[in-house]
């Protein structure tokens, strides 16, 4: 037993808590310290819930730890989404099969899952209200401040730092090192909203993932268990700042969600915009995650990403599968582990990063419910039309655990291929129009077309194939 490996995890939330299960798992000695009290003891105001969607990557890295199924159990399967025009019209467009579909978990209620799991360990102990304050890079040494100011230093064989978007570890290593670090505002807040269930019913369907696109302003509703639906209000601050009034307030809100007021509550709506302020998102990544070999950062402490890609607590349990896989490739050597996982995680959460800002970009610019429908319904189409080939990228993105900067690497190769079929396209059209200004036949004209068409079809299937197997 001399040879235990003492780990020091900070940050109980989603990814320090289930990385705790991982590291007990293999026999280590691990202590949590988190700054907050525990969230067990705090009482839960009653259709509060904030909720994230749990999709592949998240699932597999619980299944690993036996969780994915009381996750699940306890979760809401969406299996589509739901677009909300401004008629108050509702257009389903399907996540894709049967079994492709993303969680509506809660968040809180994950994180106390995922806690009990970890105390079931004897080789986990939890220290709360206590948050890292120094760190002694060299001699491997942490401090953390209680609430009375105290302090308690720990010594340990690795220190990783599940500390969040504003983590506290990685600020210290920013002073210790060479450590590449970039952050972004966005111009856009949030505000959450909770619509109350209708007759004891859910007041909108199910298992929907309900987006209002307005451009500018984006709003989406998951659904809770206790058949609410909290709503997230996406708007530059700008716009916030300008609702003043009651009245601007529920004006604005009949102009661009008609059919979201009779659900919210013009009081609720109200009461909540007067009194809550939009919170802010960051953009966060960094290079490398580790100094030496015990030293680490995980989760949103390495990669906070705008969430419009509903990816960021994904990634972060993704994270623990890497580290677990490196384990035991370089069989517990740390001084290996820490590089390699800093090499091979950098690359996919800078992929996700970007691709979550991307969209945040693209779904701002010009996506009204319109294009948004259009944009589903031709990835839908063309995946019918070339099932082998056409992944749409929010199908790679959520459904399978293809790395995140391949996903990236195969959407570009698709875009091109789509970008030659539109040449193709022009090169017949207008062979078929030369064609007919010869004035051959209408019968002959049919036949030759519905021919190239088939040859068309051919090639591009084995193009694509070529290009993306
Ligand atoms: P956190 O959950 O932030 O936990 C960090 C913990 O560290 C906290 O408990 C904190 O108290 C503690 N801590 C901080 N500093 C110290 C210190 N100095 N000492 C000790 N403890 C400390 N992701 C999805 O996958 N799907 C979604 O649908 C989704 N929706 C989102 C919607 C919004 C509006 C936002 C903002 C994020 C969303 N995310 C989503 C992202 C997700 O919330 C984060 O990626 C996830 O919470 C990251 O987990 P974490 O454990 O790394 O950090
Ligand atoms: C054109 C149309 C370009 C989070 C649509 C891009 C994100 C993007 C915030 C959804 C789903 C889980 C989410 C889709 C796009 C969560 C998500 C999507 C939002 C906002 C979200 C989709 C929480 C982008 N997944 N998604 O395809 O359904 O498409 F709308 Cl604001």
């Amino acid at each position: 037993m001399e040879n235990t490996k003492n780990v020091v995890i900070v940050g109980a939330g989603l990814v320090g808590s289930l990385n705790a299960c991982y590291l007990a798992k293999r026999g280590f000695n691990v202590k949590v310290y988190e700054r907050r009290p525990d969230i067990r003891t705090q009482q839960h105001v009653k259709g509060r819930s904030i909720n994230l969607a749990l999709s592949c990557r998240g699932r597999e890295a619980l299944k690993m730890v036996g969780l994915e199924e009381t996750v699940v159990h306890n979760g809401i399967p969406m299996r589509a989404r739901m677009i909300h025009d401004l008629d108050g019209k509702r257009h389903p467009i399907p996540y894709g099969e049967k079994d492709q579909y993303i969680m509506s978990v809660d968040r809180r209620n994950l994180n106390e899952l995922l806690l009990n799991a970890a105390e079931k360990h004897d080789n986990i102990e939890f220290v709360f209200e206590h948050k890292l304050v120094r760190c002694n890079f060299e001699s491997g040494q942490a401090e953390f401040e209680g609430p009375d100011k105290s302090i308690k230093t720990e010594t340990a064989d690795l220190f990783i730092g599940c500390d969040g978007a504003f983590s506290s570890l990685r600020n210290l290593m920013m002073r210790a090192t060479r450590l590449n670090y970039q952050q972004e505002y966005i111009p856009h807040g949030y505000i959450e909203l909770t619509i109350q269930p209708t007759n004891n019913e859910f007041a909108m369907e199910v298992n929907y993932l309900h987006i209002w696109p307005r451009n500018e302003y984006m709003m989406i509703a998951l659904p809770n268990q206790d058949k609410t639906y909290t709503t997230t209000l996406f708007m530059p601050f700008k716009v916030f700042e300008s609702l003043q009034t009651e009245d601007d307030i529920i004006e604005f809100f009949k102009e661009n969600y008609p059919d979201a007021v009779p659900l919210l509550g013009e009081g609720h709506i109200k009461q909540t915009l007067i009194t809550t302020k939009a919170q802010s998102l960051i953009s966060v990544k960094c290079y490398p995650y580790h100094i030496g070999s015990n030293w680490l950062i995980m989760g949103d402490a390495a990669h906070a990403m705008v969430p419009f890609y509903g990816q960021g607590m994904n990634a972060g349990f993704e994270d623990c599968i890497v580290l677990d896989e490196l384990m035991n490739k370089y069989d517990l050597d740390f001084s290996q582990v820490l590089p390699a996982y800093t090499e091979k995680r950098h690359t996919d959460a800078t992929a996700i990063c970007d691709l979550a800002m991307y969209n945040y970009i693209e779904m701002r610019s010009a996506v009204n419910s319109k294009l948004f429908l259009l944009r589903k319904k031709m990835d839908n189409f063309l995946q019918k039309l070339f099932p082998n080939s056409w992944i749409p990228l929010y199908t790679m993105v959520s459904f399978t655990r293809t790395r995140y900067h391949e996903c990236v690497a195969r959407r570009a190769k698709q875009d091109k291929i789509i970008q030659y079929c539109g040449y193709i396209f022009l090169l017949l059209a207008t062979g078929g129009v030369v064609v007919m200004v010869k004035g051959v036949g209408t019968d002959h004209i049919l036949t030759t077309v519905t021919d190239r068409f088939s040859q068309l079809y051919s090639y591009i299937e084995t193009t694509l194939h070529k290009f993306i197997l």
